[in-house]
């Protein structure tokens, strides 16, 4: 099956063709389509926004996430709106507003969500959800990953998502999670 990864986030192509490897599509990238604006006001709401308008305008299935990390101590905040935390425009601008915001606060509690959403040309929409939990630092640590995961600790572990390899973080990630639910929907069962 040929299927369009409908994301401009580098770190989200590489965590999705890792992920989905084993399954033998031809995993496609946008090559300069535009995505819509993101307008829902959930992670369901956006991610079908992004995988509907691909699939329909090419006629091809179409794979996206949306995504966001939601914290405890900022009531939930910045969740669906995580790409544009604080009007920022870079990861490192980002994490900076976010330490500010959270400086002199004791709860570092936090959780990333991904919606993942596979759209088919025929209207048929899969939705995948994966969560996960940890801690955030109060400085970053690690050159891997992307978005927040250098001030990431998830439950389990000592090292920031960011000191993982793909592999790693995928095992226990949140959008892991969600594509491996989509995997296991999509693998053919064993020969007997
Ligand atoms: P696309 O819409 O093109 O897929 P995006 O980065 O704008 O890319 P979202 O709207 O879903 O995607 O925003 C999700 C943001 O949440 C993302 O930019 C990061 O800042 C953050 N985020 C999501 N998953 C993350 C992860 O695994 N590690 C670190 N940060 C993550």
């Amino acid at each position: 099956m040929q299927v369009i990864v409908a994301t401009g986030n580098a770190g989200k192509v590489r965590e999705i063709g890792e992920a989905l490897a084993g399954l033998g599509w031809n995993l496609r990238p946008l090559e300069g389509l535009p995505l819509p604006e993101e307008t829902g006001a959930t992670y369901e709401e956006n991610a079908a926004l992004k995988a509907c308008t691909v699939a329909l305008m090419t006629r091809t299935a179409a794979i996206a996430d949306d995504s966001g990390i939601e914290v405890e101590a900022l009531n939930g905040e910045p969740g669906v709106y995580s790409a544009r935390f604080g009007g920022r425009d870079s990861d490192l601008e980002r994490n900076i507003h976010l330490l500010e915001k959270l400086r002199g606060h004791a709860n570092r509690r936090a959780k990333f969500v991904s919606v993942v959403i596979l759209a088919h040309p025929n209207g048929q929409v899969e939705t995948y959800r994966g969560e996960l939990h940890g801690t955030l630092l109060e400085g970053p640590r690690g050159t891997g990953g992307f978005g927040y995961d250098p001030l990431f600790v998830p439950d389990g572990d000592t090292r920031t998502l960011a000191e993982m390899s793909v592999a790693e973080k995928q095992a226990i990630s949140h959008r892991g999670k969600a594509l491996e639910a989509l995997k296991a929907a999509h693998q053919r069962p064993a020969a007997p």
